[in-house]
């Protein structure tokens, strides 16, 4: 069993981490940069370790720095949160040989869903539904022509190593292949080195649902039903909930246990999303994250488990501690996300917490490491905490994350709170009426970026 745990990480992430270390009476380690000092992991965790300048390259991204930590601190393993390490097979190699674990899944498997066409191969072999499109890598323009008629437009065409919607573009007619083919692989290269691209079928309007996997790595895997993230901007989500408002629970059982069987074929071990585009009462795959994600507890919300201690109870060789038929959904959960960002533009806003409240009471869960008098450093992301709420069914869930956002004061900065306001007001979000381009087009519509 561990006794200590070092995390990899910074911010609410950290503090997740850090508390699920110390129900089960875990040590923890914290690591932060010389402009966290101040941050609320650092003070949470048990031990903390200086790793490095600002940057999140020389910092939380310095590989050697964090492995020194560990060994001057004695931690066992390492939990890397969301972002920076998560998702990087190379410092998974390098924890085990050093005789470390990484709290996820194997370098191997995060090597092949970090290649979108590895990805998606592997699951058609698995037997998950995905987009129709090429069968593998594209070569050239001529092939992509080709397909685009077989296939039929529009199309899209995406890097294989693409990611945040980079290396991704959209053919409408064959007079756009061109272009898009060209602009696909160029992105790919210049922003991931790996020109590789692949071609699906375009859907036009679906929601984006994930389904949330778990495994032991010894080929048992369980699926803890999907979240709905369609709202988002820019491919940065803002809204997400669990269950999808649009999905029933035939449809929910049935991609589930593809899900859950495709991982345990595999043995996949730990946290997984499996991400679909579901048009038309359809799932297509498009990607799977092998990392815990932001959005995790609303899925934590309705099924009362805590998928932190379960990544730490699997990373040490034991069981899950519940099975598929131990699984129940348990009312509607909602997650948005604040960011120290200025509206209408979304313009990353740092600066000194003046004044912090958290809101509070029944069904209500804040996720965040600000605190009063706290500097917001420009040098990470702009999530700055996540208000997750619980309610019996969506519309109690609805009116609580109404009720906790008229609670929540902070002040001395901008954030993206009063989005989540305006969007509370509309009917398409309360009757659960969106797909993926909705909150762009109401942006649009309702706030004018100047
Ligand atoms: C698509 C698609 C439509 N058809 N693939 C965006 C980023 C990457 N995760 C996949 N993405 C998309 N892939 C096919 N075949 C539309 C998107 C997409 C999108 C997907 C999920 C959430 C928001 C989105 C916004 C724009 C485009």
């Amino acid at each position: 069993m561990f006794d200590k745990i070092l995390i990899a990480n910074r911010g609410e992430i950290a503090l997740r981490v850090i508390r699920a270390c110390r129900e089960m009476g875990i040590q923890s380690v914290a690591v932060h940069s010389t402009a966290d000092a101040d941050a609320m992991h650092v003070r949470m965790a048990d031990e903390s370790v200086c790793i490095g300048p600002p940057a999140g390259t020389q910092s939380y991204l310095n590989m050697a720095s964090i492995i020194a930590a560990c060994e001057v601190t004695g931690a066992q393993a390492i939990h890397p949160g969301y972002g920076f390490l998560s998702e990087n097979a190379n410092f998974v190699q390098i924890i085990e040989d050093h005789g470390l674990t990484f709290i996820g899944p194997t370098a191997e498997h995060i090597r092949i869903m970090g290649d979108k066409i590895t990805a998606k191969d592997t699951m058609i072999k698995l037997g998950v539904p995905c987009v129709p499109g090429s069968d593998g890598g594209v070569p050239d323009l001529a092939t992509a022509k080709k397909l685009g008629e077989e296939m039929g437009y529009p199309v899209i065409i995406k890097a294989t190593a693409g990611g945040g919607g980079k290396g991704m573009k959209v053919a409408e007619t064959a007079e756009d292949m061109e272009k898009a083919f060209m602009t696909a692989r160029a992105e790919g290269k210049a922003n991931f080195g790996n020109d590789e691209v692949y071609i699906e079928k375009y859907l036009t309007t679906p929601r984006h649902i994930e389904i949330q996997v778990f495994g032991d790595g010894k080929g048992n895997a369980v699926h803890l039903g999907e979240r709905d993230c369609s709202l988002q901007r820019r491919h940065q989500k803002v809204f997400e909930e669990a269950p999808g408002p649009c999905i029933t629970p035939e449809e929910r059982a049935r991609i589930g246990k593809i899900c859950a069987d495709a991982m345990a074929d595999i043995n996949y071990i730990g946290a997984g999303t499996i991400e679909f585009l579901y048009e038309n009462g359809e799932f297509y795959f498009i990607e799977m994250n092998t990392r815990l994600q932001v959005e995790h507890p609303v899925t934590e919300s309705i099924f009362g488990v805590d998928l932190v201690r379960e990544q730490i109870r699997v990373a040490e060789g034991l069981p899950m501690s519940f099975t598929q038929d131990d699984l129940e959904i348990n009312g509607h959960s909602i997650e948005v996300r604040i960011n120290a960002e200025k509206l209408p533009n979304f313009t990353p806003c740092p600066g000194k917490i003046s004044q912090y409240h958290a809101p509070g009471g029944l069904g209500v869960r804040m996720d965040s490491a600000l605190y009063d008098g706290y500097s917001i450093p420009p040098y990470y992301d702009s999530l700055i905490g996540k208000l997750i709420v619980h309610g019996r069914d969506r519309p109690e869930a609805l009116a609580r994350l109404a009720r906790a956002l008229g609670e929540i004061i902070i002040d001395g900065i901008d954030t993206s709170l009063p989005l989540f306001s305006a969007l509370l007001a509309e009917d398409d979000i309360l009757s659960g009426n969106y797909n993926i381009h909705w909150l762009e087009k109401w942006l649009e519509a309702n706030m004018a970026e100047g």
